[in-house]
């Protein structure tokens, strides 16, 4: 079990003006802040983060939107890390989100769902180097 994992704050999110509230319930949350900027994504690049869903019939609407503005980008560590940060963000489709979490509050549809959080050790690590390099100084 490693204790740290990878979230992105979503051009929706950063467009709606939450991206400051939603890094304060980071913090409050007891998760610690390794490394983060802010950045945004190139198609091609967007479409090589989520080269795994490349057959899924929403892979170019999700490519477009991730490309669509700046994204903030984090590192963060926490005990178990990447199931402590999924329940924090909730489920996927904001409608099916449980309260207080940070898709209901923030999120608007299963497209455009606020945040990014790994699912799983080896995704957050693969994840974390696609945009921070050095953090074992961290
Ligand atoms: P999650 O792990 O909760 O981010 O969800 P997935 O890995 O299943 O999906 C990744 C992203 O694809 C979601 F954040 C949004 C997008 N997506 C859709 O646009 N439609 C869907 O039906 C499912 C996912």
């Amino acid at each position: 079990m490693s204790n740290r994992t990878f979230t992105m704050i979503k051009p929706d999110a950063m467009r709606n003006g939450h991206a400051g509230a939603i890094i304060d319930r980071f913090i409050k949350e007891g998760f610690r802040i390794v490394a983060l900027k802010q950045t945004k994504l190139s198609v091609e690049k967007a479409g090589e983060f989520y080269a795994v869903h490349k057959e899924r019939p929403f892979y170019g609407e999700l490519v477009d939107f991730m490309s669509s503005g700046v994204i903030i980008t984090a590192i963060l560590e926490k005990e178990n890390a990447v199931a402590a940060f999924r329940e924090l963000i909730g489920a996927t489709n904001p409608a099916q989100a449980a309260e207080g979490t940070i898709r209901k509050l923030y999120a608007t549809s299963v497209g455009e769902n606020a945040v990014h959080g790994s699912d799983s050790d080896e995704n957050a690590k693969i994840e974390g180097a696609f945009f921070f390099s050095g953090l074992e100084q961290f």
